[in-house]
């Protein structure tokens, strides 16, 4: 039997999301290594959470405000590679930017993506704003707020989740727990043992997910989503993943763990995992998950050569997406 509200064929698009989310993310950090962008943060062991949870929304209609690592969520929601490779180049045509943003900091309003804020924690009570405006003016959407563990040591973090439990405003925390605040283990951010925890403290619902599972997680954004939408007011959810790789190309993660550590982590891989997981229901076969990884990794060269040719912001782009150009509704 398929989990309620997925089709095999969306199934099957998420497990796609997810090994395009993986083709992009090698490929940014082999451009990383070749010189050719500034920049790269992983997505990966987090392609599960980001992929389950964007199917639990209503494409259109609810907002995400994601952090710097939701490459998954990002794509899962409408970015294309196209769009992600333009950002790592730093291209004028990039449309978060116009290649002037910290690359993954999306900021897409037309496909209902917020921009991303590079101070951890501070897009938590933007989110918890946009929420309280949908609920003033009795519109349907719901805002999916993401963020890692450590952000959750942050005063604003504590500050929106508070304000968002008092006024039950349609939003819902997503926390993707990969277990480190770059080499800061969570045992060192917090005293107590889950994120989930803290829920309590501002009268929401705490629920802990496995989040290298998408359809796990799907299940339990979904339920969470609903009850948000009804004016049930918001849940504050606890994905528990892992970070394959440093913390950003900036990092070098064999300083704070083992290198026996890091390998353990791969029988977590959320890729092979779903692969097995279709399988076994007949939903996927070899030959398709071949053909798929392929198609990736064609999308990915296209969009790579593609964006690599467009050309750099001028001096006349140094005021675009800095004001606002129209009255704000
Ligand atoms: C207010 C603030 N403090 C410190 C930093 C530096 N910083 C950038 S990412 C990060 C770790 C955040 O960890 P977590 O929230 O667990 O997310 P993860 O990167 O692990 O996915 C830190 C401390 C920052 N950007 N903003």
């Amino acid at each position: 039997m398929l989990p309620e509200g997925l089709s095999a064929e969306s199934l099957r698009d998420m497990y796609y999301c997810m090994v395009l989310t993986r083709t992009c993310d090698d490929r940014a950090f082999a451009l990383n290594r070749q010189g050719k962008i500034p920049f790269a943060a992983t997505c990966q062991g987090h392609e599960g959470v980001q992929v389950g949870a964007a199917y639990a929304l209503k494409r259109g209609t609810d907002w995400i405000v994601p952090y710097y690592r939701d490459t998954a969520l990002a794509i899962a929601f409408g970015v294309t590679p196209r769009e992600q490779l333009m950002c790592l180049f730093a291209r004028k045509a990039d449309v978060f930017s116009s290649g002037r943003q910290f690359p993954n900091h999306y900021s897409v309003p037309h496909k209902n993506i917020a921009s991303i804020s590079s101070i951890i924690a501070a897009h938590v009570t933007h989110g918890v704003g946009m929420a309280l405006a949908f609920k003033m003016r009795k519109e349907p959407a719901v805002t999916l707020i993401t963020f890692g563990e450590g952000s959750t040591s942050e005063g604003e973090w504590h500050e929106a989740l508070n304000f968002a439990g008092i006024h039950k405003v349609p939003a819902v925390f997503l926390c993707e727990n990969n277990e480190f605040a770059i080499s800061v283990p969570q045992r060192l951010q917090m005293a107590v043992e889950n994120v989930a925890d803290r829920a309590a403290a501002y009268g929401l619902p705490g629920v802990i997910c496995e989040g290298t599972d998408p359809v796990a997680t799907y299940l339990c954004v979904r339920e969470a989503v609903e009850r948000a939408r009804q004016g049930g007011g918001p849940t504050l959810i606890e994905a528990k993943c892992y970070r394959a790789m440093s913390h950003t190309s900036d990092d070098n993660q064999l300083t704070y763990r083992t290198a026996e550590e890091i390998e353990a982590l791969k029988v977590r891989d959320p890729i092979p995992r779903f692969e097995g997981w279709l399988k076994e229901r007949g939903l996927i076969d070899d030959g398709t998950t071949e053909e798929l990884k392929k198609k990736a990794l064609a999308e990915v060269n296209e969009a790579t050569d593609w964006a690599e040719e467009q050309p750099p912001p001028t001096e006349e782009d140094l005021y675009t997406h800095v004001y606002a150009s129209g009255p704000l509704s």
